[in-house]
Formats: structure tokens, C-alpha cells, sequence
């Protein structure tokens, strides 16, 4: 990424369901890979919000006896609700009900009405009211006239609409392919998009005259706009891309085009393929990534509202109360579903990873060595006299190669990869302390030097490290910072990262990061 200025999007999500774990996972992965990159020193702008027209918005509000926007204005707070709990550092919580959105989405639906990408066209063909997606005969055929997600018969359906002429973005959609391939990722869910495209594209209706709850179409107000062409603007239209005079065009546009475009693999029809050509049509640039993860699974099951296993707030926050919010984030970032595979949220490995991970790695490393200078150093961080300690490490090497590793691994939205390099290094510590055993050595008033020397390196190894895990356990590193007496985050993570910053004669004050927790 060349980018200084990085923008980092979640899909904004629908008002009517309540917030459960794909939404805090997705903004949480998001906002690690915040994190770094603000730590890296770049200029980051993060995110999220509501997505609150439709006719499932509607139908919801009537069924509770209230309007479509008390209905959106309560569940949204909820979801903004979240972002607090989670501390997730969200730049921006944008509402598709927020006329500064609105007034937008109708300027660029008449920009594509004035280009021709946009025109009035008849549909005949079959309607899925629980998606509101519509279908074309052979597609109504395929699954046989009943939703693919609901299970209920489709409506036969004729309507006057709006088109957006996908069709002409054929051959620009498959060069954009071929030419920048990681443009979609992982690269399953590329080759996915491709075999759909080749079928060949049709146009797509993007409006709705059945219903009320829309943003009117430029001149017909009898027309909707199609919650979802909505719904994709607003990554542009928080950035006031649409209007040149806003606030948000002066503060945010140059933050465009997005670094990192993060969604769930059900969504991916719109955003690799109907995202791009609207961008086409308007002659924006594209983004450079959208990463497309895929899903949790309820210990073992798949997560369903008929299921009634979808782990919930209520869960969630018994997680957090239980192990820390840290440990969640770390949880969600190291064995979520990254990647094309769905992931098992069972209490067992949850329970697993934190002991192993946090509490007998990180946890266990960083107190045993800040004990070690408690008692042999007088709590104030030894001087490394370079002297042979034994161990066989290179540290300064090896810690420069995990620091490359993990960056790089971070660039690539590889979160596991990066925390795991950096974990490699809180491995390493805890093998040199066995093998160099300080411990031992402390008897002999001699080795004090050299017990100097092994307990630097360790302390130094564990600083870097703890750079790196930074984004992921930011509770717990500005425990270890305050403790360490470290200062804060510089905004140079490279240049912190560089062996031997940490200053000999620091107070070293004992760190207990990560309780053990009994499992009942
Ligand atoms: O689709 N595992 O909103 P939505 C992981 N409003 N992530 C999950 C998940 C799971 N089991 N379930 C949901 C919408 N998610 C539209 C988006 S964007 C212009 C409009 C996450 O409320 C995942 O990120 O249904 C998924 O894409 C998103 O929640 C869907 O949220």
C-alpha cells in the first residue's frame, strides 16, 4: 500500500437485527488493523455505521407499532452503543438516515441519470421480498422459485425501475481483474466473483416503488433508491465525496480511494462487482482491497435466529467481564474466520487460546522477567554489556526479521500472521530464560553481569514485542507501558521496534497482564 492516508471501512449494518458477534468481530478485526497503522504513524480514517432503509426496516417498524426512523434511531444507538463497549476507535458512525448521507446519494444517482448509467427500464421476472433482490426467470429457476435464504416461494413481480446498466461494465470489470488481482481477496472469493462474471452481467434495478422507506430517486420521488445502492454509497458519501462545499469533503476526501474494504462472504456480489462499476461509472478510483472473511459457526453449528445460537452482547460481554477485553480482541483476531474458511466460537478453545497464549506466554514472560529484576536488579532494567549470555540468539536479527514479519503480515489484513510473529518473540524469551536459566546463575554473586545481560534481553524482547500487540491488546500493553515506565506510543512503530531503545536503569515494576481464569 502506498498510501500515508488510509481508510479503512466495515459494512454498515442493517437496523433491523440487533448487534451480535459477526458485527463486533467485523469492526473489531478492522479496528486492530487501525491501531497498527496508527501506531505505524499513518493517517487513518476508520469507519462504520447503520444501514437503516428498506422495506425489512418498514415492515419491522410496522409490525412494532413504530416509525421506520424511531425504530432505526433506537437500534442504531444500539449499535454505536457497541463501539464504546468494545472501545472500538471508529473515526466516523455513519447513518444512512443522516441527510448529509441522503442529499448525497441523490446527487450521484443523478450524476448516473445524466451519464446514461442509470435509466428507466420494465422488469418481469421473480422477487425475493425477504432479500429484496429480484430474480430473472433462469435464476427463479435455479432455485426453484424459492428464496435461497428463507426458504419461502418467490413473488412473480412486474415493475417499472431504475436501471444501472452493469451489462457495459463487463469488459472494464474483468481488465480491473486481471490487472489488479488483489483487489478482492482472499483469493477464493476472487475466483468465485470471476466464474459468476463470466456468466455475463444484466443490469440492475435500483429502485422500488413498493414501499416507502428510501431516499426518493432525483425527480421521480414515487421511486426509492434500492437500499443497497444506498447503502454502498455511503463509504463515499461519508467522506463528502458528492458535495464539494461540505465540511466532510474539506476534512475527509483525500482518504479516498479506501486501503481496506472489510466484509462478510455473503455480501460479495455487491461489493466486488456492483461496487466497483458504480465507481467506474462515476469516474472515482477504486480501492485498493476488499477483503471479504468468512464466518463464525456456534460451537460447531451454523449461527441462524431460527437456531436461536447466535452468540449475542450479553454473551460477548460475559466474555469480556470473565477474561478482559483484550482477550476477546485477541480472540476474534487470532482464530477468527480470516481467510475462506468459517470459524468455530466454542467456550473451550476461547478458554484455550487465552491460557496458552496469554496467560502462560505473554502474561507469564513479562512477570517472570520483571520479577527477575524485582530481585536481582533492584527493579531498575540492567545494562546489556554485551557479554556472552548464552541462549544462541541473535536478538537484535532475529527480533528486526519478526518485526519486517509482522508488519508485512498486517499490510496484508494477515492478522494472525502478524500477532503470531510477534508471539515468536515472546517464545523465544521464555526458551532463553530456560536455557540461560538466570535463576540459577543469581547464586553465584559473579554472574551478576551476566544475569544483567540475560534479563535486558528479555525485557527488551518483550518491549518489542508488545509494540507489535499493541493494536490487539491495547489495555494490557499500556499496563505493561505504564509499569515499564515506557512512555507512550511514539507513532514510529519501526523505529521503536529498533533493539536496544529501552534505556538501562528504567524502573522495572512487577506486571501481572493476564489472570489465570478457572474454568467452571
Ligand atoms: O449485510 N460471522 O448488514 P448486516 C462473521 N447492511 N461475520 C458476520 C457474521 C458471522 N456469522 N454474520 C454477520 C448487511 N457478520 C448490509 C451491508 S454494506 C454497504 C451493507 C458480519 O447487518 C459480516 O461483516 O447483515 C457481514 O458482512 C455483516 O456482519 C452483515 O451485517
Amino acid at each position: 500500500m502506498s498510501h500515508l492516508k488510509r481508510y479503512i471501512t466495515t459494512p454498515i449494518y442493517y437496523v433491523n437485527d440487533r448487534p451480535h458477534i459477526g458485527h463486533v468481530y467485523t469492526t473489531t478485526i478492522c479496528d486492530v488493523w487501525a491501531r497498527f497503522q496508527r501506531l505505524a504513524g499513518h493517517d487513518v480514517f476508520f469507519l462504520t455505521g447503520t444501514d437503516e432503509h428498506g422495506q425489512k426496516v418498514e415492515q419491522s417498524a410496522e409490525a412494532r407499532g413504530v416509525t421506520p426512523q424511531a425504530l432505526a434511531d433506537e437500534n442504531s444507538a444500539e449499535f454505536r452503543r457497541i463501539m464504546g463497549m468494545f472501545d472500538l476507535t471508529n473515526d466516523e458512525f455513519i447513518r444512512t438516515t443522516d441527510p448529509r448521507h441522503e442529499q448525497q446519494v441523490q446527487s450521484l444517482v443523478k450524476r448516473l441519470m445524466d451519464s446514461g448509467d442509470v435509466y428507466l427500464g420494465t422488469f418481469e421476472g421473480w422477487y425475493d421480498p425477504g432479500q429484496e433482490e429480484y430474480y430473472t426467470e433462469t435464476k427463479a429457476r435455479e432455485v426453484e422459485f424459492k428464496s435461497p435464504i428463507s426458504g419461502k416461494p418467490l413473488e412473480r413481480a412486474t415493475e417499472e425501475n431504475y436501471y444501472f446498466k452493469l451489462s457495459a461494465y463487463q469488459d472494464r470489470l474483468e481488465k480491473m481483474f486481471k490487472d489488479h488481482p488483489g483487489i478482492v481477496r482472499p483469493d477464493a472469493r476472487r475466483n468465485e466473483v470471476l466464474g459468476r462474471l463470466r456468466e455475463g452481467l444484466l443490469d440492475v434495478p435500483i429502485s422500488r416503488t413498493n414501499f416507502a422507506w428510501g431516499i426518493g430517486v432525483p425527480g421521480a420521488p414515487e421511486h426509492v433508491i434500492y437500499v443497497w445502492i444506498d447503502a454502498l454509497f455511503n463509504y463515499i458519501t461519508a467522506l463528502g465525496l458528492a458535495d464539494s462545499d461540505s465540511e466532510w469533503y474539506s476534512d475527509r476526501s483525500e482518504y479516498w480511494p479506501a486501503g481496506m474494504q472489510v466484509i462478510g462472504k455473503e455480501i460479495l456480489w455487491f461489493h466486488a462487482v456492483i461496487w466497483p462499476a458504480l465507481l467506474m461509472a462515476l469516474g472515482l478510483p477504486l480501492p485498493e482491497c476488499i477483503y471479504a472473511h468468512s464466518f463464525w459457526i456456534s460451537e460447531g453449528q451454523k449461527m441462524s435466529k431460527s437456531l436461536g445460537n447466535f452468540i449475542d452482547l450479553e454473551q460477548l460481554q460475559d466474555y469480556m467481564e470473565t477474561y478482559g477485553s483484550d482477550a476477546l480482541r485477541y480472540f476474534l483476531a487470532t482464530q477468527g474466520p480470516l481467510g475462506a474458511t468459517d470459524s468455530d466460537f466454542s467456550r473451550s478453545q476461547f478458554h484455550e487460546t487465552y491460557t496458552t497464549d496469554l496467560v502462560n506466554t505473554l502474561g507469564n514472560c513479562a512477570s517472570r522477567t520483571s520479577a527477575m529484576i524485582g530481585k536481582y536488579c533492584e527493579g531498575a532494567c540492567p545494562e546489556d554489556t554485551g557479554e556472552c549470555a548464552g541462549g544462541g540468539v541473535e536478538w537484535s536479527d532475529f527480533t528486526a526479521a519478526q518485526v519486517e514479519a509482522s508488519i508485512a503480515a498486517m499490510e496484508k489484513f494477515d492478522l494472525s500472521g502478524s500477532i503470531a510473529a510477534a508471539m515468536s518473540i515472546v517464545r523465544q524469551v521464555d526458551a532463553f530464560i530456560n536455557d540461560t536459566a538466570p535463576f540459577k546463575l543469581a547464586k553465584d554473586p559473579d554472574s551478576a553481569p551476566m544475569v544483567g545481560n540475560i534479563l535486558y534481553r528479555c525485557a527488551e524482547a518483550i518491549r518489542i514485542a508488545t509494540c507489535l500487540l499493541e493494536a490487539t491488546l491495547p489495555d494490557r500493553v499500556q499496563q505493561l507501558r505504564t509499569a515499564w515506565h515506557l512512555g507512550e506510543a511514539s507513532g514510529d512503530l519501526r523505529g521503536e521496534c529498533v533493539w536496544g531503545r529501552l534505556e538501562p536503569g528504567t524502573t522495572i515494576e512487577k506486571v501481572a497482564l493476564f489472570p489465570r481464569v478457572e474454568t467452571s
